[in-house]
């Protein structure tokens, strides 16, 4: 469905580096709808549920802490397969597999600064969306190009 949506979030290392416009560009130009979006510096406990999956691995505790260290943009996106092109418009986890022209192909570097996140799936999304954001927070708007990209 084209009311699909996603979580995508610049990391600190990300907002720092001055890539914020460039990686929602990416979003915006190929399409996909904004429709929340904010500043937030994430507190233990909503990145302990974020990354419910990985709390027990030996990385965590390091992640953990970068995530907390500034800032983080968070961010969601509509349209169709929004999710699954959100993670290919990211490129693989680790920078050093990311393809160039995928935003960590193209300004990561290693894996633990790979500068901003995506939903792996639509549950995941509707997770991390709802983790994240209120709902009065998401905007509901058409956009007026949309007959211009959707057939
Ligand atoms: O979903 P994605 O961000 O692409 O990767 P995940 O496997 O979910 O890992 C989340 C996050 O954790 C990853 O973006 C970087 C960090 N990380 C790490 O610092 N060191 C690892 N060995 C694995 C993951
Ligand atoms: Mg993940």
């Amino acid at each position: 469905s084209n009311n699909e949506r996603t979580f995508i979030a610049v990391k600190p290392d990300g907002v720092q580096r001055g890539l914020i416009s460039n990686i929602l560009s990416r979003f915006e130009n190929r399409g996909y709808k904004l429709v929340g979006i904010k500043m937030v510096i994430p507190t233990e406990n909503l990145l302990r549920q974020h990354y419910a999956e990985h709390v027990d691995k030996p990385f965590f505790p390091k992640m953990l802490n970068h995530m907390m260290s500034g800032p983080v943009l968070a961010t969601v996106w509509e349209g169709k397969d929004v999710v699954k092109q959100g993670r290919a418009i990211l490129g693989a986890t680790n920078p050093l597999n990311s393809a160039p022209g995928t935003i960590r192909g193209d300004y990561a570097v290693d894996l633990g600064r790979n500068v901003a996140h995506g939903s792996d799936s639509v549950a995941s999304a509707e997770r991390e969306i709802n983790l994240w954001f209120k709902k009065e927070e998401l905007v509901d708007y058409q956009l007026s190009q949309l007959s211009w990209i959707y057939e």
